[in-house]
């Protein structure tokens, strides 16, 4: 006898089924839509930000500029800070009008004498007749970028020629003390500058003689980084060996083209000898550690009358730029203050000429209607198209262990390219070792572009730029790379490169 089937169970098993294959549809889904696992190591959120800012300003000012020095000993009376037209609107108008995100101010230099009214010192403006010892010009410029919208930045030298007690560890308590009134009372920092130079002779409070400090661990810097990130948490630290962004090696203004955003953190210290490792960074570091290319507008970081025509021409500062900017890192352009007080007109009509050109350079990206397609793509999600979309936050990524892959832009019309942009999804890591750019000839072969520079890593941002193609198809192609590549802008210009 058969029994009678229990349709209550049937419609269970079914609903479980149905459950059953939903899941596990789901998690192919899923599973397609996965973006790649982080490739370590990793940029901050602060890094991140930090590195977008790509062009910011330094400011060097203070006695060395009316005693015509570049290392004031420290001996320079108060009374030598004299500008008579002093304006930090002017300085910030001006560095906007050279594209500068943000400006760093020599708030004390190694001279010891403080831009702002220190309740820790009396060798500071307010001893001097500026503003009848009323003024602050930390507080100036600070408000100055608060008003028209650029990041504002502190250099405290570490080492200070003034100080009797340099040397003891109640310097060192001073220090501390300055940088905690220069964390709280001026609004957001950006970015906090420990110089790491350190010649050893001074004035230290008349006794005029040699000073050795230990560099790795006078300072405490540890302490020093604690201070900031507790004050100013999205600050972002330099030094010669980070921890926020390092030093890149040389005050040219420029990086390798191979760059590394990473150190071997515990290795670099301020006076690191082999400093000039940071122009590449570390292939193998184990912490995010992108390089600023600092250099100044004249030859010397302080104003000096005689330098009034020795500034740098449009062409060389675009040079740097696409060294800097264009070699994974960031360029810090000084600007001295003259005696006035204000940004030497000399210096202004270059900086500006010079954003002017990049702006030219880089305006219209050629390859904004051309099509992209991979050799490979991990899925729908990180598409090759992705990385024609001017959209930072999307990319286009390989399957997992896929390190290599051959990227094809195809335009409708033969197109004229001198430079080509690269970008790398950064959040993720920097991957790239190695790449080629290409071009399909009328006969349909792919030949490299000729570069006068390697082209191996990536990173946030790499220009390459060429002896001009025409051709309507183009190619990048990875030849190695740390995890499977992940990128998320290509452009493609013609900046006019060796006319
Ligand atoms: C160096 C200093 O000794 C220079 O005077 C200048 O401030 C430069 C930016 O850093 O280490």
């Amino acid at each position: 006898m058969h029994e009678k089937p229990n349709h209550n169970n049937m419609k269970l098993f079914r609903n479980i089924s149905t459950i059953i294959a939903l899941t596990l549809a789901l998690s192919v889904l899923a599973d397609n839509n996965q973006a790649p696992e982080p490739c370590y190591p990793l940029p901050s959120p602060q890094q991140v930000e930090w590195q977008k800012l790509e062009t910011y300003a330094f400011i060097h000012f203070g006695p060395n500029t009316f005693t015509d020095k570049e290392w004031g000993y420290g001996d320079a009376p108060a009374a030598a800070f004299n500008p008579t037209r002093l304006d930090c609107e002017q300085w910030v108008q001006t560095l906007i009008k050279a594209g500068m995100k943000g400006v760093i101010l020599t708030c004390k230099h190694h001279d010891g004498f403080c831009l702002w009214p220190s309740r820790y010192t009396d060798y500071s403006v307010a001893a001097s007749p500026w503003r009848n010892g009323k003024g602050d010009v930390v507080r100036e410029l600070s408000e100055a970028c608060k008003k028209y919208g650029i990041r504002f930045g502190v250099y405290l030298s570490p080492w200070d020629r003034h100080q009797a007690s340099y040397g003891t560890p109640d310097y060192v308590t001073y220090y501390y003390n300055q940088l905690e009134e220069l964390m709280t009372q001026y609004g957001d920092i950006f970015e906090v500058w420990f110089d790491g130079a350190n010649g050893g002779d001074g004035w230290y409070g008349g006794a005029c003689e040699k000073r050795e400090i230990d560099r790795s661990t006078y300072y405490n810097y540890p302490k020093a980084w604690g201070i900031v990130n507790r004050l100013q948490p999205n600050a972002v630290i330099f030094s010669d060996g980070g921890p926020g962004c390092r030093w890149v090696g040389n005050e040219k203004g420029y990086a390798n083209p191979t760059n590394w955003a990473f150190l071997r953190i515990n290795e670099v210290y301020p006076g690191y000898p082999q400093y000039e490792e940071l122009q590449s960074g570390h292939a193998d570091g184990d912490a995010w550690c992108a390089s600023e290319c600092d250099t100044s507008i004249r030859p010397g970081w302080f104003y000096h009358e005689n330098e009034d025509d020795k500034v740098k021409s449009v062409e060389q500062l675009t040079d740097l730029y696409y060294r800097s900017v264009g070699h994974n890192g960031t360029l810090l352009l000084n600007f001295p203050v003259d005696r006035d007080g204000l940004i030497h007109p000399n210096d202004s009509s270059i900086a500006a000429q010079w954003h002017e050109r990049i702006a030219r350079e880089l305006g219209t990206n050629l390859l904004a209607k051309a099509k992209f397609s991979a050799s490979n793509t991990r899925n729908k999600r990180f598409a090759p198209a992705m990385m024609g979309d001017d959209n930072w936050d999307t990319y286009w990524a390989a399957s997992d262990d896929e390190t290599t892959a051959d990227i094809e832009i195809k335009a409708k019309k033969d197109i004229t390219l001198d430079c080509i942009m690269l970008q790398e999804y950064i959040p993720l890591g920097q991957r790239v070792k190695e790449f080629v750019i290409e071009y399909k000839t009328c006969c349909g072969k792919w030949v490299p572009v000729i570069v006068d520079e390697e082209t191996t890593t990536i990173g946030y941002k790499r220009i390459v730029r060429f002896h001009e193609k025409t051709a309507k198809e183009w190619r990048i192609r990875i030849l190695d790379s740390r995890a499977c590549p992940c990128i998320n802008n290509i452009a493609g210009y013609y900046v006019g490169y060796n006319k």
